[in-house]
């Protein structure tokens, strides 16, 4: 068991979505993470385990990897593929209550922001990382993050933005997450901010990248 689980981390980690896939090319003619997802349900193994010691592992070593400067966005894009053609196998066990994600995370680009390539390679690593993502795309007002909060029980919000004239609504969105729902946790990310800015304005974390807003979600 231990060694289809590694041999499937490795697939997500190396972005080998399936057997035809000639990515990465010193893969080509193996099975991916589309065959060996299924293999290891058919073998037996809990899907959680497929999840957790398998896609999940994947995804973290290539966050990692991107966080450190080894790998880059194609890299991330890739494994997230191979994370998604596991994933797919996964899908009903969760809807059957047979698998578990770790909470839900919302996440959105902050209204008047339409910049959106950051914010996605965040969901894609959180949700590599066994959560639920609910990703309410780019322009989101303060507002409609408080709607989905109030939609999902004990959910986490990330903020991304990547404008300095879009910064302040991101304030006016933590402002009023945690009037109407004060138990809520915020991370915030994007190109111009700090972790200084983030204290500034209330929020509960800060990341540079995605490896740092799943580290703060698994703490
Ligand atoms: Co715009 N843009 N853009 N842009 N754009 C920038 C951001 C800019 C720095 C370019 C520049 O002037 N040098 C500048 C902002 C200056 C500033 O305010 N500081 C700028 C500007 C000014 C504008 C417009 C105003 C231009 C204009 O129309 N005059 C306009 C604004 C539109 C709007 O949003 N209302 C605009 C428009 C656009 C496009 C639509 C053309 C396009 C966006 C396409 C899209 O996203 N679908 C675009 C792009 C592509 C860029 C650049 C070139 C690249 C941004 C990007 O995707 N980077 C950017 C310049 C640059 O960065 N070189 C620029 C790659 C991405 C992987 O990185 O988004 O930083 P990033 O995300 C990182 C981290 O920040 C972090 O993780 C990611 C991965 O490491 N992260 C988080 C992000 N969110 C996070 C959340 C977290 C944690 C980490 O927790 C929740």
């Amino acid at each position: 068991m231990e060694e289809l689980l590694e041999q499937l981390a490795v697939c997500v980690e190396r972005g080998k979505v399936n057997a035809a896939s000639p990515y990465p090319p010193d893969m080509k003619g193996e099975d991916g993470a589309d065959e060996l997802t299924k293999k290891a349900l058919d073998e037996g193994i809990a899907p959680d385990d497929v999840l957790a010691k398998g896609l999940v592992i994947g995804m973290g070593r290539v966050g990692q990897k991107f966080s450190e400067n080894k790998v880059f966005v194609p890299d991330l894009l890739m494994a997230a593929k191979a994370m998604s053609a596991g994933m797919a196998y996964l899908k009903p066990f969760f809807e059957a209550g047979e698998a578990h994600h770790k909470g839900v995370f919302i996440i959105g680009t902050v209204q008047g922001d339409l910049h959106d390539i950051g914010k996605n390679l965040v969901a894609m690593v959180v949700e590599g990382g066994g959560w639920k993502v609910v990703d309410l795309g780019v322009d989101v007002s303060p507002e409609k993050f408080v709607e989905a909060v109030s939609e999902n029980d004990g959910c986490v919000v990330g903020l991304s933005a990547l404008l300095t004239t879009t910064m302040v609504n991101m304030e006016k969105t933590v402002a009023l997450i945690k009037k109407s729902a004060p138990g809520t946790k915020v991370v915030v990310g994007g190109a111009p901010l700090t972790a200084e800015f983030a204290e500034k304005i209330g929020a509960d974390g800060y990341s540079a990248d995605p490896q740092g807003a799943l580290s703060f979600l698994d703490v």
